[in-house]
């Protein structure tokens, strides 16, 4: 097997930044283009007030779809009514005789629905904004996902339905696209991508976790997703988009078709431009919705938890229509 290319040689010396744009502090990236005329814009793709939350279960009995090298979530009972009882004389005791329920959860803080932390990829020694590589070392000091949880997402989303639009329950494994059949999509679909609008696409793999086996699923792992190009780049630089939603665990084909590079996307978008990253986000019951009545937009809002020096952080978005 030839070699993939190094990240540096395959994007090129010259590929588009938004380094310095909003200053040498920042840490949120492309979400500065989400100021308040962006959450009123959003407010007005509201038309009948249904809600729909976004987040897959933690702790699903099948297990939850995550990164290979990642768990789902352990979450444990330290008290419930078993804890309460004869030879149980350790257990809270509080006058009146309240009993409650508590659990400890270890988690992945990108095992579920996330936002990543624009700090949470790099190549070449140097993460989002130009910040040294070594700032990530114990934890992110620079660009964690606090100050994204600190500003929030809100604003108009769009939802382009790629696996609708191949007439396909879910895109197959390795299976691509680009910004041309986006485009496509939103236009067969009626609706057109505007600048600072929060993307959302979807591709139907998180369904098919449900509906397949683990193993089925994690045999000869290769997400289908956004396929890189210097073009696409340019495309999400030009479009300013802020926020990159989808029900794939990465957001991109897991492994180019062409180079063998993994995930160019996390650094071309994330690093270099500063486009935040959601993954692993349920999209179905939405997608439902929107096809139904032909209305692909909405108000979406999400709100990652303030995690210090988090690399992610889970998330429950919310998309009102
Ligand atoms: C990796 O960074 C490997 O994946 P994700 O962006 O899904 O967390």
């Amino acid at each position: 097997m030839t070699e993939a290319p190094a990240m540096r040689e395959l994007l090129g010396e010259d590929t588009p930044t938004n380094w310095g744009k909003w200053g040498p502090d920042d840490e949120v990236g492309c979400l500065n283009y989400l100021d308040a005329g962006e959450v009123l814009r959003g407010i007005r793709h509201v038309r009948t007030g249904e809600v729909f939350t976004l987040q897959t279960p933690m702790g699903h009995p099948k297990g939850d779809p995550v990164f290979p090298g990642r768990e789902s979530i352990d979450r444990e009972n330290i008290l419930d009514e078993s804890s309460w009882g004869p030879g149980k004389e350790d257990a809270p005791d509080f006058p009146g005789g309240l009993h409650y329920a508590d659990d400890v959860a270890k988690i992945f803080l990108q095992g579920s629905s996330q936002y990543d932390a624009l700090g949470h990829v790099w190549y070449d020694g140097k993460i989002w904004n130009g910040y040294d590589a070594e700032t990530t070392v114990g934890g992110l000091d620079k660009a964690s996902v606090l100050p994204i949880a600190e500003k929030g997402v809100v604003g108009r989303g769009v939802l382009i339905d790629m696996a609708r639009h191949r007439g396909k329950d879910n895109l197959e494994k390795g299976e691509t696209f680009d910004h041309h059949d986006l485009m496509e999509a939103a236009a067969a679909q009626g609706v057109t991508i505007e600048k600072h609008d929060v993307l959302l696409i979807r591709t139907g793999f998180i369904g098919y976790w449900y509906r397949t086996t683990p193993e089925e699923f994690y045999q000869d792992f290769n997400e289908p997703g956004l396929t890189y190009s210097r073009e696409l780049v340019e495309w999400f630089r030009d479009t300013e988009i802020p926020n990159l939603v989808t029900d794939t665990i990465a957001n991109e084909v897991t492994k180019e078709p062409e180079t063998g590079v993994a995930l160019p996307l996390h650094c071309a978008l994330m690093r270099n431009l500063g486009v935040t990253l959601s993954e692993v986000i349920w999209l179905d019951d939405l997608a439902e919705a929107c096809a139904r009545d032909g209305r692909w937009t909405f108000l979406y809002a999400a709100a990652p938890l303030k995690v210090v020096q988090g690399t992610g952080s889970p998330v429950n978005p919310i998309a009102i229509r």
